[in-house]
């Protein structure tokens, strides 16, 4: 019996991995609850869920800062960075047609010519010209792709992105942006290929976005999300499941990527190789045409969909949670303390929903810190251990087979050999079920 089991483990293992491979939803964490038979009939199974993410530059509020930076008021004629001779770059904010205000960094962008925001001149110089492009959501939400910003005018010799975790009311630089980050900001030069898992947090300065001439063809500049995960995701971000593991645990890891608003600093624009040609300051300037910012809402994995109502993002709590990020129980729903969902165990997470007051004083019967159902049963609500197929007990402690007529059998029987392999849960899931169909099947006495 036992090696038709082992081949059997192999094609079922084979399956699964492929699964894994070809099934983009896994790990996703997209549904909230699902309807179950279990040995007390139909009830419902409730599990760790959070919104698609989506791009968040359609939610956002922008707002530039000095007030009157914008270009076009009283109207302005640019010439181009490389050629002061080549100066067809009209701004007027009077005329829509020349126009650039802030709302045209998010709009549609793939149609030529590209649409942009503008800055006016650096009139002032030696002043330093200072903007601060400042996107609020009034909302938290998790950043799961890399920012972009694209220029329209040359890159940045110097900026900062910075980021808040408080509406605005204080704020951590993300990332440093300089031609000569020792110069700028006394940092050393870094690149995010520099992080590793230990110094993933550490905040950089970078000059890989600011160099020299070549901005005609290079015109982003990046905060790199992915890259960040996949120090632990794998280089393509097959492994979410380490990720989601990581996140789980890890606060810090979890608040990094976690922003309420965004802000470019703007503290000097592009001005080439050469020295600022005081003669001709019409020629240095801000344009940005596209921000990219991708997320999701954060509804500690207690929502699958966040909705616009209202100009304001919310959460759509299940798991009798409320509040803007499903952050608290409901009224009548305190008989325990609010706790986040958790991503694990993977991959359907544990819902850590809230419970009726009048149940009364809880007997816990298995707790997720501790993780104390056994044998890869998960904990329900901290009432029931929900086991495996092969499994029984209050804990999942005792082989199903036990409590069976004649026992477990020999030691060469095939759920000896289950039971003495280390296997994933989910492994042990799919094998009951088929070992399930044959044996004949009893519930399981309390
Ligand atoms: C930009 O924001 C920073 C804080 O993030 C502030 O110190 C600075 O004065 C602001 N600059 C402008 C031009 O508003
Ligand atoms: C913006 O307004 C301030 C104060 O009203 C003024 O000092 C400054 O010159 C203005 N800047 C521009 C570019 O118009
Ligand atoms: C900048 O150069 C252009 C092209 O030669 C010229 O039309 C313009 O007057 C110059 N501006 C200044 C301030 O010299
Ligand atoms: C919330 O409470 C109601 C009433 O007890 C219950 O029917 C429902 O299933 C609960 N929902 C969740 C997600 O726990
Ligand atoms: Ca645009």
């Amino acid at each position: 019996m036992r090696f038709p089991l082992v081949l059997t483990l192999q094609a079922l293992w084979a399956s699964v991995c492929q699964t894994m491979q070809h099934y983009p939803a896994w790990g996703h964490y997209d549904v909230c609850k699902s309807q179950v038979y279990t040995d007390e009939g139909l009830t419902w199974d409730y599990m760790a869920c959070q919104p698609e993410a989506m791009d968040m530059t359609k939610y956002l509020k922008v707002t530039v800062d000095p007030p009157n930076i914008t270009c076009g008021d009283p109207p302005e004629t640019y010439c181009a960075l490389e050629n002061p001779y080549m100066c067809n770059n009209e701004c007027d904010a009077e005329n829509e047609d020349l126009a650039h205000p802030p709302e045209l960094m998010f709009d549609f962008e793939g149609r030529n010519p590209t649409t942009f925001w503008q800055s006016s001149s650096w009139k002032k110089y030696p002043k330093a010209l200072l903007v601060n492009i400042t996107l609020s959501w009034s909302k938290t939400i998790e950043l799961t792709d890399d920012i972009v910003v694209t220029f329209e005018s040359g890159r940045p010799e110097q900026m900062v992105l910075e980021k808040s975790l408080d509406y605005g009311k204080t704020w951590q630089p993300y990332q440093f942006y300089a031609t000569d980050c020792l110069d700028a900001f006394t940092m050393d030069a870094k690149t995010v290929q520099d992080l590793t898992q230990h110094t993933l947090l550490d905040i950089i300065c970078t000059e890989e976005y600011s160099r020299g001439y070549v901005w005609k063809y290079d015109k982003t500049v990046r905060f790199e999300i992915k890259d960040r995960f996949a120090l632990f995701a794998g280089p393509r971000l097959h492994n979410m499941a380490s990720l989601y593991g990581q996140l789980d645990t890890t606060k810090n890891l979890r608040d990094f990527f976690t922003i309420t608003d965004l802000r470019v600093r703007l503290l000097r624009p592009a001005t080439g190789a050469t020295m600022v040609d005081e003669n001709n300051l019409s020629r240095y300037f801000y344009a940005i045409s596209d921000i990219k910012v991708q997320g999701r809402c954060k509804c500690n994995l207690h929502a699958n969909s966040c909705v616009f109502d209202k100009e304001t993002l919310n959460c759509e709590c299940e798991h009798n949670t409320t509040g803007p990020d499903c952050g608290r129980c409901k009224r009548n729903y305190q008989g325990r303390t609010w706790s986040a969902g958790s991503y694990l165990p993977i991959p359907k997470g544990t819902a850590n929903t809230c419970i009726p007051n009048s149940i009364g004083p809880v007997t816990r019967v298995c707790d997720n810190e501790l993780l104390r159902c056994q044998n890869g049963g998960v904990c329900l609500n901290n009432l029931r251990c929900q086991c495996t197929a092969a499994f029984t007990g209050l804990l999942c402690e005792k082989p199903r087979c036990e409590s069976e007529l004649g026992g477990c059998g020999g030691p060469d029987s095939g759920q000896a050999a289950l039971s003495s392999t280390p296997l994933s849960t989910l492994l042990l899931l799919l094998l009951g079920s088929t070992l399930l169909r044959e044996a004949s099947y009893r519930p399981a006495l309390l």
